[in-house]
């Protein structure tokens, strides 16, 4: 049994879309963030940077795993099931599907966080930083579209890179191509994408996990 300690945000998404995925057992134990549980003095026992998502994994055959920070804990069940990254054996595949898992962790989320809480969240709106993290974000996000444009996925096959990245794209997606004209359309390929892993059950039953239920 694994303990996902997750809420309805983009980087919880990720766990439960691999989760679902996966077919592992789990349990849901929902944060709320709005009223500030992740910075219990439960959840920092588990996740000491006050973040979701954070899991605890049971079935280590020894001493119970607790693990934050989602692209570790993609990797770590991802080599626990062996399934959506290839394995040592294939290491330019397996490589691959890193980089794109990177570029998602140290990219996507960040910029299109930062550009989300500067437009949305922030009392101040700043030109600068919107300008600079909206700008930033739709760079990015043009360098998946060009990735995709001649592949069905990020990495080759189906894998951890696409699950990390789809609930970032997901959520800017309404934003981003309502703020200029022809965005859509320039950024087909990643529509198309989208498209593709929206029509994965498990990604569906992923994408609704965390809501307080
Ligand atoms: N790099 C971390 C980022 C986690 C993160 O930023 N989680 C957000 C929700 S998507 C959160 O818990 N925010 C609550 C807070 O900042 O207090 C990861 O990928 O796991």
């Amino acid at each position: 049994m694994i303990d996902l300690y997750t809420w309805t945000t983009p980087n919880g998404r990720k766990v439960s879309i691999m989760l679902e995925e996966t077919g592992l057992d789990y349990h849901v134990l929902p944060v709320d963030l709005e009223a500030n549980e992740q910075a219990g003095a439960e959840f920092l026992a588990v996740c000491p940077n006050g973040k979701i998502p954070a899991i605890v994994d049971h079935d280590t055959g020894g001493t119970p795993l607790p693990l934050f920070e989602s692209g570790a804990i993609l990797l770590h069940l991802a080599e626990k099931t062996g399934r959506f990254l290839p394995g040592l054996e294939r290491p330019s595949e397996r490589a691959r599907v890193v980089q794109w898992l990177m570029y998602q962790m140290s990219h996507v989320g960040p910029m299109i966080g930062q550009a989300g809480h500067f437009v949305n969240t922030a009392e101040d709106k700043i030109p600068y930083a919107i300008e600079r993290f909206v700008g930033e974000s739709m760079r990015i996000v043009g360098v998946l579209n060009n990735a995709l444009a001649d592949s069905d996925y990020l990495a080759g096959d189906y894998s951890i890179a696409d699950m990390a990245t789809y609930p970032w794209i997901e959520a800017a997606w309404e934003p981003f191509t309502s703020m200029s004209e022809g965005k859509a359309e320039e950024l087909a390929a990643l529509r198309a994408w989208m498209d593709r892993l929206a029509a994965r059950p498990a990604v569906a039953r992923g994408m609704a996990v965390g809501s307080g239920n």
